[in-house]
């Protein structure tokens, strides 16, 4: 038991020494990047394919993303007209900062201002790996339950930034959102909750300012 809980830690400090200098090079570089998670299918492409549509042509931006298997979440994204680097895990349920530094050398992406990091559709295992972010995003959709935050409080208290999607269907779930909201509040205080439909548009403007208001303050920081 305990052996294995070495191993696990042996494993974690060796992420967080990559993810250490994968946060220098994006300072030196002053790239923001944001780490994407949540459970398969809660929207996580389709809010960076909404981003890119507004951002692209302001920003350089680039997608690194992690599946198991498939190319077809970075096809999707390179039809937005933006760079995307699909990482394929070999069944690894979470993305580590090895994976995202060899993605990101080979890429041979520009200097870029925003690097969006869409993780392994999964609640849990990618909460541990830090990926040298800038903040982590974590996604709930209405169509998920509303008691998700506190039956997965490790990634709902690292995330800075929850973002509730497809508002639109709210007609025709039961989900409480002032539940979420207390929930997120508790785990993460002071965090964000943006409610977001890509569908309607609902807070995607709020989204879309918030990755602005990060990067300005990121560079002035770094300045
Ligand atoms: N109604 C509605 N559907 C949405 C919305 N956002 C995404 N979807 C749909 O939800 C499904 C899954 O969306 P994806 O963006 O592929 O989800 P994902 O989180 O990237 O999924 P994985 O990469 O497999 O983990 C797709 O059919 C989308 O069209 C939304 O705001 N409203
Ligand atoms: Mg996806």
């Amino acid at each position: 038991m305990s052996k294995v809980s070495d191993v696990k830690r042996n494993v974690l400090e060796a992420n967080e020494r990559e993810a250490a200098r994968l946060r220098d090079a994006f300072a030196g570089s002053g790239t923001l990047v944001a780490n994407l998670i949540s459970s398969p299918g809660a929207g996580k492409t389709t809010l960076l394919e909404a981003t890119a549509a507004r951002l692209k042509d302001r920003f350089s931006m680039a997608v690194v993303v992690g599946d198991i298997a498939t190319e077809r979440d970075a096809e999707r994204l390179r039809d937005m007209g933006i760079p995307a680097r699909q990482i394929l895990t070999g069944g690894a349920c979470h993305l580590d900062a090895r994976m995202v530094a060899g993605s990101f050398d080979e890429a041979g992406f520009p200097a870029l201002d925003l690097l969006f990091v869409e993780n392994v559709g999964n609640l849990i295992c990618p909460t541990s790996y830090d990926l040298g972010e800038d903040f982590k995003v974590a996604l709930l959709s209405v169509t998920e339950g509303d008691d998700k935050p506190f039956k997965y409080p490790g990634i709902f208290s690292r995330a800075e930034v929850t973002v509730v999607t497809k508002t639109d269907l709210l007609p025709h779930v039961d989900f409480d959102l002032d539940a979420v909201r207390r929930q997120v509040a508790t785990l993460r205080p002071g965090g964000t909750i943006l409610v977001t439909s890509v569908r309607s548009g609902e807070g995607i403007g709020d989204w879309i300012r918030l990755i602005e208001t990060r990067l300005s303050a990121k560079r002035s920081h770094g300045a």
